[in-house]
């Protein structure tokens, strides 16, 4: 899928690694909130091999709360013009029009918006006048009751309905097709079951004819399926490689892109599934 405006798939599946400039992500809040840490991270995880450096300012773990505009516009936006700087492919996880409207002035070149544009109706708009690539993910409401929208009947025909309707908004709203990357949203609104069954259905929201972008890092998911004998779910500092096996099997189902927190290893999987599909061929 090398359509996507400006980022081409380099024959394979691409990595974006992941910077949170929060306090409280689920796996890496506080890490990163300093600034100059933050672009030192950036610039590392682009010398393990990713090819997007995902920027975000607010925290989607579940039960967080919002922060305001202008927290998270002084979190991001420093860090997007020093990585943008260095020449790093960055995109910008916002649900708001104004920080995707800064940040792409800031030099990003994609927009990550985990609500698909339902948490700020301006953003569709806001996204096709920039003209960059835009993430449309599968989400039902905000982190705080995120989990009580986990219902479904058939989790992923639900699921490829939803971002069918979301692709219809952001198209009457100007965004083209070229610039759309659907995303299943592992986690938001759905349980692990739900996230395993998204996965397993990667082929049929392939059809929907856009590039899938597949969130799985460190989530909750994946300590469930790795839980201890009791029941404990084993914590995420220790599902990477668990996320390692999820990338080089959505892969070889054909997404277009993942996005994880430890980029090396992940870099290397991307290669060795577009290895074994080279030689398929
Ligand atoms: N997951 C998180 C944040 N942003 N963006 C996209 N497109 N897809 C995701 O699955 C996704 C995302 C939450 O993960 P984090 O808090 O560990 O970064």
């Amino acid at each position: 899928m090398s359509n996507v405006t400006g980022l081409g798939s380099e024959g394979r599946c691409l990595v974006m690694g992941v910077v949170n400039v929060t306090p409280d992500s689920f796996s890496d809040g506080g890490l990163w909130f300093d600034e100059s840490a933050a672009v030192q991270h950036g610039l590392e995880l682009v010398r393990d091999g990713a090819d997007i450096v995902d920027v975000g300012g607010e925290s989607t773990r579940p039960g967080a709360a919002r922060v305001s505009l202008e927290e998270e516009l002084a979190r991001v936006v420093p860090v997007i013009r020093a990585l943008s700087g260095e020449g790093v492919a960055v995109s910008v996880d916002t649900m708001r029009a104004e920080v995707a409207k800064a940040a792409v002035e800031a030099g990003a070149r994609l927009v990550n918006d985990v609500s698909g544009g339902l948490a700020d109706p301006a953003m569709p708009r806001v996204v096709a006048a920039t003209g960059v690539p835009y993430v449309v993910m599968h989400w039902r409401g905000h982190s705080h009751d995120m989990d009580s929208r986990a219902v479904y009947h058939d989790v992923v025909t639900e699921v490829r309905e939803e971002l069918a309707k979301r692709v219809d908004l952001v198209l009457a709203e100007g965004v083209t097709e070229e610039q759309i990357v659907l995303d299943p949203g592992l986690g938001f609104a759905k349980n692990a079951e739900h996230s395993w069954a998204v996965l397993a259905g990667i082929p049929r929201l392939a059809e929907l004819g856009y590039p899938l972008l597949i969130g799985a890092s460190r989530k909750r998911f994946l300590g469930r399926l790795l839980a201890a004998p009791d029941g404990t779910p084993r914590p995420f500092s220790r599902s990477d490689d668990a996320t390692l096996a999820v990338t080089a099997l959505a892969a070889q189902a054909g997404a277009w892109c993942v996005r994880v927190h430890e980029v090396g290893p992940n870099a290397d999987a991307v290669r060795v599934a577009a290895a074994w599909k080279r030689a398929e061929s």
